[in-house]
């Protein structure tokens, strides 16, 4: 029951199960910090959610999953707004910020076998086997490693997924996120679990990211205790590196990232869509506190008020320095390839001649 003489805060979720249970999450952390207010769960649709029927790269918008919610933000319906980071857009709509991005889960891809091939791995599939991942990235490295699958698109949210893989016989396996699969309790049902060298992941896979008003300092103070100085300065850095790259969901671009004490890694990635040509390379920065470095407005649309800035800066500047090798080695070339490759899918699927 919400309790009418305590203040109200507002959270915006979206409706599929996963967003709820984040949100939720994200809602009891909140309860429980703060016994002097109420928290209130917001629902909507998104883009994302209604459009089914073609793969996300083809509805040919950045933030897909998360533009009803920024709307409902920026008309003061809500306060904050629960994200799965890796569908948070490098750069964010004028006022807006990530308050708080907190700790990662697994990062990893993993796999989930249709109830036919249980006992099977991807490399030991039957030549011609359908694999489900709508995500290019996903795509490209598995072509890559393992030419005897066959990759097809699938859509809909997790639900719908797994009720595809377990009845219509269609697919033999799914590649899906750790993160949301054990978020949906369904962790029994990982069967293999990709390491990096088959498969590195999505920029920012695995963490939650809450939206928030930049100017709304309150929100901003109420949201800080939960952010994760670990995961924020290794997120910043492969934001910075797609940020860099204008990767988005139009291209196959992948990282893995860590920090041991004061050494942040970052390996990043892109690929052909067939997965035949690749660029990857990483780099590795010491994070040090300088005092007077100046705070910039946020680093990759990220705010933290407990890490400092120059570790911050160091962090940014790690993910921007990685994509430029990347971009001079080829990379580049092989990207804006892949991106034209998938706009002409796209005018295919919408009926439209291709340009050359
Ligand atoms: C983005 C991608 C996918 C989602 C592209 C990618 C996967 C699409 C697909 C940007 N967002 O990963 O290369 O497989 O067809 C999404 C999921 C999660 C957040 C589901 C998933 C849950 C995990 C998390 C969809 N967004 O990837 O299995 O919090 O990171």
């Amino acid at each position: 029951m919400s309790d009418l003489t305590k203040p109200t805060v507002r959270i915006g979720s979206r409706k599929s199960q996963l967003a709820l249970v984040q949100s939720n999450h994200v809602l009891d952390l909140l309860t429980q910090h703060y016994e002097d207010k109420t928290f209130h769960l917001e629902t909507m649709t998104t883009i994302g959610d209604e459009v089914l029927d073609r793969a996300l790269s083809q509805i040919g918008e950045k933030s897909l999953f998360t533009r009803e919610l920024e709307v409902a933000l920026e008309h003061n319906k809500v306060d904050l707004v629960v994200h799965s980071l890796k569908d948070m857009p490098t750069t964010l709509p004028e006022g807006m910020v990530i308050g708080a991005i907190l700790e990662r889960e697994d990062p990893r891809d993993a796999v989930l076998m249709a109830p036919k091939f249980s006992g099977c791995t991807l490399a030991t599939l039957p030549s011609g086997s359908v694999v489900g991942t709508s995500s290019l990235r996903r795509a490209a490295q598995l072509k890559r490693h393992f030419p005897h699958l066959a990759i097809q698109d699938v859509r809909g949210n997790l639900n719908t997924r797994l009720r595809k893989l377990d009845d219509e016989g269609t697919y033999a396996a799914l590649i899906l996120a750790t993160a949301g699969v054990k978020r949906m309790n369904w962790e029994s049902r990982i069967s293999e679990y990709l390491d990096t060298d088959v498969s590195m992941y999505a920029i920012g896979q695995g963490a939650l990211g809450i939206e928030c008003r930049q100017d709304d300092i309150a929100t901003r103070q109420l949201l800080a205790p939960f952010s994760h100085a670990n995961t924020l300065l290794v997120c910043v850095a492969e934001r910075a590196f797609l940020r860099t790259l204008e990767g988005g969901c139009s291209a196959p671009v992948a990282v893995e990232s860590r920090l041991v004490g004061d050494m942040l890694y970052l390996k990043g990635g892109v690929w052909s869509l067939d997965g035949k040509q690749n660029v990857t390379q990483s780099l590795e920065v010491e994070l040090v506190d300088i005092d007077d470095v100046p705070p910039a407005a946020s680093y990759t649309a990220v705010v933290s008020s407990s890490v400092g800035n120059s570790r911050l800066a160091l962090a940014e500047w790690l993910g921007v320095s990685l994509a430029g090798k990347i971009v001079s080695l080829g990379g580049g070339v092989i990207l804006d390839e892949a991106k034209k490759e998938t706009e002409n899918r796209n005018l295919v699927a919408a009926n439209v001649r291709p340009s050359k």
